[in-house]
């Protein structure tokens, strides 16, 4: 397993649309429909039953010998953002795929049917929301509101959509609560802990709660040269001025768990001898507290406000996700840990910073998340690496678990 897996990440990471070394994947692009299909057919090999629904979230089941009971979900992404790595999301994508392997190697047969999960977009790169698919599956974002997404040229998600070959009613992707037993996510830390305190698996307590909103600046434009300093409506100083008081208001949070960053920052008409009359800024903004995300996220309103009221710059400030932190199911963590334990694998109990699929799949039943050790805790970069044995651990941890789960008489209390 150990050289199959990543050889089918090595060529993941081909379908790309920029040459590298980052891999740039966005949701409903050519390369993520290539990458799908690479994806697809691996899963038809090994016999399991694959179906699309109408956005793109694709679920491969491997049919147990209860069928009619809820299945026990496992997967992730694999869109990623621009010039990033070949493992978020991947590892979890393709180490469902192979955890489902190992068993079926082995000659088990679960009770209860195991699907594997590809969310359709857990970046937000194309419409500005994370986790689109797990959402919608969750029930957590209503069709209505799917409709009206556009992504940044103003195209709107059903041109996409049906451009990638998806139709239909959107509705109809909701999943009840009692379609999955239970969900477990295999994904890489993307963060410093695991390597550093020498552990081969984390397994995850809580999913920090994110939130994203943007601020669209406009003041006055002009001549760089003939438009003295006392006169000017500079939106690129407001949004300078902006960008540094988020870093400043999170790093004076109580909570050490404040992060925020202004990840885009456009001017118009960018053109050096011209003042920019209008700054458009993304900024992410997260904690594992809702109290503490919601107290900074007032701060920096409020320091929007008197900035541009100083710069005489008016803005729109619009919140484009604020979603509750996710608790992970302790009957499921304990079975995590006692696997871990069994392989011989060292574990650490561990929150998640980034947010995942799992944030909202635990909206729709008992969810987990294990964790492999990012190499320097880098992430979301072309150097974002895990080695092949620690992706075998994962596997190895999630297979275990996903065999304990699908056993009909498996309680999840
Ligand atoms: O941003 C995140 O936390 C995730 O990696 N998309
Ligand atoms: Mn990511
Ligand atoms: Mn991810």
């Amino acid at each position: 397993m150990l050289t199959e897996i990543h050889q089918q990440l090595e060529q993941l990471a081909r379908f790309s649309s920029t040459d590298g070394p980052g891999v740039t994947r966005v949701l409903y692009s050519q390369v993520d429909q290539d990458a799908r299909n690479y994806l697809k057919q691996f899963c038809l090999q090994r016999g399991l039953e694959v179906r699309e629904d109408t956005i793109g979230n694709t679920f491969a089941r491997w049919v147990g010998k209860k069928p009619q009971l809820p299945a026990v979900g496992t997967g992730s992404h694999i869109d990623a953002i621009p010039e990033s790595g070949k493992y978020d999301g991947t590892v979890g994508v393709l180490g469902g795929l192979h955890a489902i392997i190992l068993l079926q190697e082995q000659g088990f047969l679960p009770d209860r049917s195991i699907e594997l999960l590809l969310f359709n977009a857990e970046e937000p790169t194309r419409f500005g929301i994370g986790c689109l698919g797990s959402r919608v599956i969750s029930g957590q974002l209503p069709a209505a509101s799917v409709t009206q997404l556009k992504d940044q040229e103003g195209v709107r998600f059903d041109k996409w959509r049906s451009k990638a070959g998806f139709s239909g009613d959107i509705y109809s992707c909701q999943l009840s609560k009692d379609y999955y037993h239970a969900f477990v996510e295999l994904h890489i830390e993307q963060g410093p802990i695991l390597e550093a305190i020498e552990k081969d698996i984390g397994v995850v307590t809580k999913i920090a709660a994110p939130s994203s909103f943007s601020i669209q600046l406009t003041g006055e434009g002009g001549h760089a040269g003939c438009v003295l300093m006392p006169d000017r409506k500079d939106a690129g100083c407001a949004a300078a001025e902006i960008v540094l008081a988020v870093e400043e208001i999170a790093q004076l949070s109580t909570s050490p768990d404040t992060v925020a960053t202004c990840g885009i920052v456009k001017l118009e008409p960018s053109a050096v001898n011209s003042i920019p009359k209008a700054a458009y800024l993304e900024v992410d903004l997260r904690d594992t507290q809702v109290a503490t995300r919601d107290q900074v996220l007032k701060e920096i309103e409020h320091r929007v406000v008197e900035i541009c009221r100083k710069r005489n710059v008016a803005f729109d400030f619009k919140m484009l996700n604020r979603d509750p932190p996710a608790a992970c199911h302790q009957s499921i963590i304990d079975r995590i840990r006692l696997n871990s334990d069994a392989l011989g694998y060292s574990h650490q109990l561990m929150i998640s910073r980034a947010y995942h699929d799992s944030l909202f799949m635990a909206q729709l039943c008992p969810t987990a998340m294990i964790f492999i050790p990012s190499r320097g805790g880098v992430s979301h970069r072309p150097d974002e690496y895990s080695s092949p044995e620690q992706i075998e651990k994962g596997v190895r941890v999630l297979a275990a678990t996903l065999k304990d789960l699908s056993d009909a008489n498996t309680v999840i209390s």
